[in-house]
């Protein structure tokens, strides 16, 4: 008798007919393909991407060793090679308004330490956000290889206010000012990893010509935001410009950088051979794939829908006494300082909990926050992934109400599985990868 498939098995996976061969990896994707389709996924710096830019991931291109720039290879048997990436090079210009695109770095962290590498020596000055306030580990980080090579000092958020109307816990421009005045760094940098509000690049050009420093802004977060109009663009305001391609940009996991033509052999000598080897030249054709979708008339319905779906989450979690950060957002993220819900409850506690109750999000310090960044009292929340499953503010709402149920619930494992199932039941309504299910045809 033949037993039917069960969950997981290579047989049922939609990835059997592609990995035939290997029953344990087709199992595997399968069973991430349902974790995605059936929990939310509100990882601020997740999303899913198109078929198209699966494909294009997934193709021949990476057998290719590329070594290099277009027309400047050190292999042989690159003219096709060339035109995937003269294509995304160009569409990244086109699509952002740059003079000059990079699309090789693997990462945001590799293009940001590419970046420093063409911008300065080591030992150079930098100001950059502080990790605890919202920036990145590689602006500075001591575990971070930035700050042994440059040295960095560090702007923050302005002190949190009672005050509805400023609410507080925005950039502190007058440190930076301050700081940029007393230090004379060579490099400001603006961006940051888990920041709720609009980012002007306009007064960090103000700072940095003020005191003669160069400015880098890393748009990793809101990049597909830029793209989609909804936030203000910092190219041709700062002198570089960093970005990953694979959060509200909704393309393949990557990096790249944009510059002034002024800047293009720096920058490209310091991706490769500064920092790289061969470039990943099937995620350099997603990435061509994801940046012409970026210029669509919908993917800026999209990046509005992101915000708007965003405000509607945070406005729901604050009638529902969760503090936000900043009191609210302009972006895809939310901050939520957990502490004004249940001093007791820790980031890292309400993170395992919402798992198993299927939400899928990360803990996260919020400014000056007492518990370690392993532990924190806060968790971040982005729409980005589940603005492009479809869902809208009334889903927000729901999720929202989910959130409550599962943290307040957090000892009932009964109150656990029954979100549980509601989210599964919400997820089956919106599902990111419907054509996948279909299998290869
Ligand atoms: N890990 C990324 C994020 O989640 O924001 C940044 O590197």
């Amino acid at each position: 008798m033949t037993q039917a498939p069960t969950r997981g098995s290579a047989e049922a996976s939609p990835f059997a007919g592609w990995l035939g061969g290997d029953p344990e990896v087709a199992r595997l994707l399968a069973e991430e393909a349902e974790r995605q389709s059936t929990t939310l996924q509100l990882i601020a710096s997740e999303n899913f991407t198109s078929p198209a830019v699966l494909a294009a991931g997934g193709s021949v291109l990476t057998n290719k060793y590329a070594e290099g720039y277009p027309h400047r290879r050190y292999y042989g048997g690159n003219s096709v090679i060339d035109e995937v990436e003269d294509l995304a090079r160009a569409r990244a210009r086109s699509l952002f308004g740059a003079e000059h695109a990079n699309v090789q770095p693997h990462a945001g962290a590799n293009a940001n330490l590419a970046a420093y590498t063409a911008l300065l020596r080591p030992g150079d000055t930098v100001l950059a956000m502080r990790l605890d306030h919202g920036g990145h580990l590689t602006h500075g980080s001591p575990a971070s290889i930035t700050s042994k090579i440059w040295r960095f000092v560090s702007y923050g958020v302005t002190p949190a206010s009672e005050d509805p109307s400023a609410p507080g816990e925005v950039i502190d421009f007058d440190q930076v000012a301050d700081l940029a005045k007393r230090e004379s760094p060579k490099l400001i940098v603006a961006g940051s990893t888990a920041y709720a509000r609009i980012i002007d690049p306009a007064p960090f050009r103000e700072i940095a010509d003020a005191v003669g420093a160069l400015l880098m802004y890393d748009m990793a977060h809101p990049a597909g935001l830029v793209a989609g109009g909804a936030h203000p663009s910092p190219v041709g305001v700062a002198d570089v410009v960093t970005l990953t391609t694979h959060k509200t940009l909704r393309g393949p996991r990557g990096g790249a950088i944009l510059c002034g033509a002024d800047l293009a052999k720096a920058v490209d000598a310091a991706v490769f051979p500064g920092l790289q080897g061969g470039p990943l030249e099937h995620a350099i054709a997603a990435k061509a794939v994801a940046f012409a979708e970026a210029q669509t008339p919908e993917f800026r319905a999209y990046a509005a829908q992101v915000v708007g779906n965003c405000r509607a989450l945070g406005a729901a979690l604050a009638e529902k006494g969760f503090r936000l950060v900043s009191g609210g957002t302009d972006n895809h993220m939310l901050l939520v300082d957990l502490r004004s819900f249940d001093a007791e409850l820790t980031g890292k506690e309400a993170q395992d909990v919402l798992d198993r109750a299927g939400i899928t999000c990360n803990r996260n310090t919020v400014p000056d926050d007492p518990r370690s960044p392993f532990v924190t009292s806060g968790l971040r929340l982005g729409t980005a992934a589940e603005t492009t499953a479809g869902m809208g503010p009334a889903e927000m709402a729901r999720v929202a109400g989910l959130i409550l149920r599962a943290l307040r619930g957090r000892h009932d494992e009964a109150e656990v599985a029954s979100v549980r199932a509601e989210v599964r039941e919400l997820c089956a309504a919106f599902p990111p990868y419907a054509a996948l299910a279909a299998g290869p045809g």
